[in-house]
């Protein structure tokens, strides 16, 4: 059974991966009328599932743990972005305030005793791990390449490579 300590913070992890769900989707969509960022729009197109997928998985054991999962209702997400790199700027940030909702929701696990829920936030603490990543990784690489057009090419096309745009890796 859950404490109403940790059912509410886990209510609240529930929004903030409906949010990231929203928020990629409208980077996806952003990206898919930009030319030629093709692969860049399959990446958050699949991130977006990717982080409903977490959404559901938090919904659903706060249900069969005995508690009660509220569909969260929902801001809207930045639609328009100025660069690319902001984008992956924004998807790093979002990434780093996830990781630190998931630390915080550990900590209160470990205070109110509750194991169950402790052992199942290991999941999301390594994917965070993973996540953040990958995030890293495409910010440095649109770091090194700068306006240079054929290596934006190069990066739209290995895009595709990462996890979020093809499963996990
Ligand atoms: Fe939900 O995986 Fe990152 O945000």
């Amino acid at each position: 059974m859950l404490s109403k300590a940790i059912q509410d913070a886990l209510n609240k992890q529930v929004q903030m991966e409906a949010e990231s769900s929203q928020a990629y989707l409208a980077m996806a969509s952003w990206a898919e009328i930009q030319p030629g960022l093709v692969g860049v729009t399959e990446f958050f197109y699949k991130q977006s599932d990717e982080e409903r997928v977490h959404m559901l998985k938090l919904l659903r054991f706060v249900n069969e743990r005995g508690g009660f999962a509220v569909v969260p209702a929902l801001e809207q997400p930045t639609l328009t972005f100025t660069s690319l790199k902001k984008l992956f700027e924004e998807f790093l940030k979002h990434e780093l305030k996830v990781s630190n909702s998931i630390n915080d929701l550990v900590h209160l696990s470990l205070t109110e005793k509750d194991y169950a829920t402790h052992n199942f936030l290991q999941w999301y603490v390594n994917e965070q791990i993973e996540e953040e990543r990958t995030a890293r990784t495409l910010n440095d690489k649109l770091e090194l390449i700068g306006d240079d057009k054929s290596g934006l090419y190069l990066f739209d096309r290995d895009i595709m490579n990462y996890r979020g745009a093809e499963g996990k890796k």
